[in-house]
């Protein structure tokens, strides 16, 4: 059954069983949502503006949101939601935060783009640098996607090397170099990851396992000389989480030195996320390059490259490896990217340790309910972004994580939705918390949770 229509009887389910199956449910039928949907769908291939917000691995309907506030998304039907994917990332003030809405509100009455140099991109850039020592130069983007794609380039024109290094289950922004999966062998070349990348594109990405050093060492021998990076989520995202083993970024910094090649952390999602210096930070390992989004830019889009002033200053301008954007920079990204950032290093104290709490009462309370409901369960977790594997685990990379229950997976974020609990719509998604989230979160969280794991 194609997925569309596997979804759509999913959701039929979703809609009877909010009708008939409990009264109790929290959330009246999504029927503004559902026409904003129909609609969406005349415009958007699937009806969405980026694939996973379409509840194809979950079934069910898409709520549409009208707006959000803290920890809160509200629906074109009345509904609200316990926000637990926070936008993929950037919203760790929660949403609509005041002094990020002022931020946008007086920047927006000054010009919404100037297309040329402004004192707020080096005022941003100096609070990134303030978190990010290792980020001795950088060059804003609008995306995540834009970081990643430029900061290959750029270890490619560094190294004058062809090869890169990503890891499975790492997911760096949807560049034809980086949609890459696994060769046949670890140290074979990748291939397409997706329809329109072509072979050629593909075979200079070696996709290797995560958490797996003997993997790195093959590849390096069997391409001497010629792997310009190796690029890894320190923390891994996108596979679900799942944190590095122990030395294993190490071990990464180690044979990217002793390689010639540049290590290359994408923090896009960890970034002022884990701590407020990232990954690179709370494990202790300085990288060549840092790429950064989301949190960033405060909900705008916006992204960064940078690192080793020596390899940023090939960049054009000054150097031969071309890279330019018509928004970046922008000053409204910019405005709103001072405010988190100025926020999350006056209260870090405060802050992260809340983050650390509040995520810990959320994500472990879940885990021991699940145990007591005999609901076989791992949860990775690192600061305030986690993940709860349908599976008895470990799930220490992207082969373990894909032994998980995908299904059940959809059927207890379906009864989450049903309850008020937005979780990310896919097993293989990190899930977010805030410092708006509060204990009537949490509680609402584990209501929601004992009820939907009982079944
Ligand atoms: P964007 O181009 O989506 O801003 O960033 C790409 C990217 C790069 N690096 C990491 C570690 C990322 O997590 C991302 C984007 N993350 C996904 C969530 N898994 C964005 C959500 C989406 O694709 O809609």
């Amino acid at each position: 059954m194609p997925r569309k229509r596997a979804r759509l009887a999913a959701a039929d389910e979703t809609l009877s069983y909010t009708g008939s199956m409990r009264s109790e449910s929290r959330i009246k039928p999504h029927v503004q949502s559902l026409n904003l949907e129909r609609r969406a769908e005349q415009f958007f291939p699937g009806g969405v503006n980026s694939p996973v917000r379409a509840f194809c691995a979950v079934g069910g309907h898409p709520p549409f949101v009208v707006r959000a506030e803290g920890a809160t998304l509200f629906d074109a039907d009345g509904n609200r939601y316990v926000d637990l994917f926070g936008s993929w990332g950037p919203m760790i003030l929660g949403h609509a935060f005041p002094p990020v809405v002022e931020a946008i509100r007086e920047a927006a009455g000054r010009g919404t783009s100037f297309g040329a140099s402004h004192a707020g991109e080096a005022n941003l850039a100096e609070l990134v640098r303030r978190c990010f020592p290792s980020v001795e130069k950088m060059r804003f983007v609008s995306s995540g996607t834009e970081a990643c794609m430029s900061a290959i380039r750029l270890a490619r024109g560094f190294t004058g090397r062809n090869f890169i290094i990503k890891f499975e289950g790492c997911y760096h922004g949807h560049a034809d170099a980086l949609l890459v999966k696994a060769g046949s062998g670890v140290a074979t070349f990748g291939i397409p990851g997706s329809a329109g990348v072509p072979a050629e594109t593909a075979q200079h990405t070696l996709a290797l396992p995560y958490n797996n050093l003997a993997a790195v060492e093959a590849a390096f021998a069997a391409h001497p000389s010629q792997i310009a990076c190796i690029l890894v989520e320190p923390v891994v995202g996108n596979a679900g989480t799942i944190p590095p083993a122990p030395g294993y970024l190490a071990g990464l910094r180690r044979i990217a030195t002793e390689q010639g090649a540049l290590l290359i952390l994408d923090e896009v999602m960890t970034g002022f996320r884990l701590s407020l210096g990232g990954a690179q930070q709370l494990y202790g390992v300085t990288p060549d390059l840092t790429t950064l989004g989301k949190v960033l830019g405060g909900g705008l889009p916006c992204g960064t490259f940078g690192g080793r002033a020596d390899v940023m200053n090939l960049l054009a301008p000054l150097g031969p490896v071309y890279q330019a954007g018509t928004l970046s920079g922008n000053p409204l990204a910019m405005a709103a990217g001072i405010a988190t950032i100025t926020h999350l290093i006056e209260r870090q104290s405060e802050i992260y340790p809340q983050l650390e709490r509040v995520t810990g009462e959320i994500a472990e309370g879940v885990a021991e309910l699940a145990r007591e409901a005999g609901v076989p369960l791992t949860t990775n977790r690192v600061g305030s972004m986690f993940t709860w594997f349908f599976t008895a685990g470990p799930v220490t990379d992207f082969a373990s994580a894909s032994a998980s229950d995908s299904e059940a997976f959809a059927r207890f974020h379906r009864r989450m939705m049903q309850a008020g609990v937005w979780l990310p719509p896919s097993q293989y998604e990190a899930a977010f918390v805030s410092t708006a989230h509060g204990e009537a979160e949490v509680e609402l969280i584990l209501e929601a949770a004992r009820e939907a794991l009982a079944e």
